[in-house]
């Protein structure tokens, strides 16, 4: 642990991470630098609020500043090869990511939840059994809410419930989860990571200061993947799976069943849960095992299970229109994650292909072939948006008709077009969203936008936000 105060702290990244590590380190006296290579008037906005603060800031920075620093704290957007951290590498100055440096300073033990796919779903669902025991836990981490922005509230948790992405987990030091929990690792961040291998180990790095006594939940596909590569996992382990009734936890048919020691039986109905689909049955397997770890009553947990629905963004269904739904799954990055959106979409008595998909975005250097026959059984018709479209068209045009598209609006619009009843219009990118929006979010809302434009040029009438037409009525509809 670093003793901060009066120490020259240098702080990467003007993001949630950087402007919440800047003021923990202010907080405890620390004198501290902050760059960011990039100088925008949003970015000059952050920047005088942490200049009030006493901060030195410097944007449009492309080097280390010359002063002596005692610490680096990084933001996880910033790659560790990128040259400004070589250069520190270079000159031997300690560096920590902001998550290692919320860590150091919290007062109460952490549950954290990683994987590619499922990791905001488990953290939302592992927060909710924790309240509805009343334990204090408050969900932060990657989830959007930096845990040194909360580090003076830990002192009032039992827990807090973190979820950490692998960029997190790259500069992590002494960081130890009492509970780790491992969800899955399929393709993602190629454009960061040399190979899966590496991807694998960094998400590993999880698993790397806990002890005999902690406990890791670990998908059993995910474990065979680090056994593979020699990682080790010294904590107590309990193997979850959708498709291996071998694992501690598992599905059969609608049934999650356990067959832990003195836990054995049925511990949840899926038919019986908002969230659908192999991928939730596994987020709700994660959070069963949590609980249990944590010794919550299974009645308890079970009835906060049933009734959690999605957060929006994830297959969230915006509007059925004239017996076509549009859904709105943009916090969908990666390959895998269409995948299970294609899977969970409803599909035809006869089964034709009746998705019409919207993808593409920001390239992190997937590739696009490995799901092609799941294209051509679900869909009908492609139209591909941003930085990726050319690449995502050379590797699908085989499986289904695909048509580039110049934005995300006239791509909703020519797909609704193509919609007949019985199909589902999806916004399910696989691809980040930085190339053409903000974040996921921002891509979600105009999605929403796009799909409302849509159904008003179609029925000459407004439909309020969120709605649904039902043989030309207007009604509420759950999101
Ligand atoms: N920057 C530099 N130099 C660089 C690269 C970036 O100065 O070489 C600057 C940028 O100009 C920008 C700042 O760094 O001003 C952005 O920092 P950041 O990318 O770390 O973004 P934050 O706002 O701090 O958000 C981060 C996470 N973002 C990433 O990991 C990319 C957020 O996860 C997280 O919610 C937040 O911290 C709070 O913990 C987002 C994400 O996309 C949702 N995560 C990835 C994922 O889930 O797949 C990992």
């Amino acid at each position: 642990m670093y003793a901060l105060a009066n120490k020259h702290i240098l702080v990467i990244g003007i993001g949630a991470s950087g402007m919440a590590a800047a003021r923990l380190l202010c907080q405890m006296e620390a004198a501290v630098t902050v760059v960011d290579s990039a100088d925008t008037p949003a970015l000059q906005r952050e920047a005088s609020e942490l200049r009030k603060l006493g901060i030195h800031v410097l944007l449009g920075a492309v080097k280390v500043p010359d002063s002596a620093f005692d610490l680096v704290v990084l933001s996880p957007g910033v790659p560790v090869q990128s040259p400004m951290v070589r250069e520190i590498v270079g000159r031997k100055i300690p560096l920590i990511g902001e998550l290692e440096l919320g860590y150091q300073h919290t007062r109460c033990l952490n549950v954290a939840i990683t994987g590619t796919n499922g990791k905001t779903t488990t953290t939302e669902l592992v927060c909710r059994l924790l309240t509805n025991s009343n334990r204090k836990t408050i969900a932060a981490g990657n989830i959007g809410l930096p845990l040194c922005d909360i580090v003076e509230r830990t002192k009032d948790l039992d827990m807090v419930t973190l979820e950490v992405s692998s960029f997190q987990l790259e500069t992590i030091q002494y960081f130890r989860p009492s509970v780790a929990v491992l969800l899955n690792i399929t393709p993602d961040h190629l454009d960061r990571y040399s190979s899966m291998a590496d991807y694998a180990r960094a998400k590993a790095r999880i698993f790397t200061n806990q002890q005999s006594f902690d406990w890791a939940i670990v998908q059993s596909e995910a474990l065979a993947q680090l056994r593979s590569l020699d990682l080790p996992v010294p904590a107590k382990v309990i193997t979850f799976s959708a498709n291996n009734r071998r694992a501690d936890i598992h599905l059969d048919r609608s049934l999650i069943i356990s067959r832990l020691e003195g836990w054995e039986g049925p511990l949840l109905d899926m038919d019986r849960c908002k969230l659908r689909g192999p991928h939730n049955a596994e987020n709700l397997m994660a959070a069963l095992a949590v609980g249990r770890v944590l010794r919550l009553p299974l009645e308890e947990m079970v009835q906060g299970l049933k009734d959690f629905s999605p957060a929006p963004h994830r297959c969230e269904l915006v509007v059925e229109w004239n017996g076509i739904k549009f859904v709105n799954d943009s916090k969908g990055t990666n390959l895998d994650a269409i995948q299970k959106a294609l899977l969970t979409m409803p599909a035809t008595q006869a089964g034709e292909p009746n998705v019409l998909l919207v993808a593409g975005g920001k390239d992190k250097g997937l590739d696009f072939h490995d799901i092609g026959p799941l294209l051509a059984q679900r869909v009908k018709h492609a139209f591909l948006i941003g930085e990726t479209r050319e690449r995502i068209r050379a590797a699908w045009s085989l499986f289904t008709p695909c048509t580039m598209m110049d934005s995300l609006l006239e791509a909703v619009a020519s797909a609704a077009d193509l919609a007949v009843p019985g199909d589902v219009v999806l916004l399910s990118p696989g691809c980040s969203s930085f190339d053409q929006f903000q974040n996921y979010q921002h891509r979600g809302d105009v999605f929403r936008r796009a799909v409302k434009g849509w159904i008003e040029k179609q029925s000459g009438n407004p439909t309020a936000d969120g709605a649904k037409l039902h043989g030309g009525r207007v009604e509420a509809i759950e999101k």
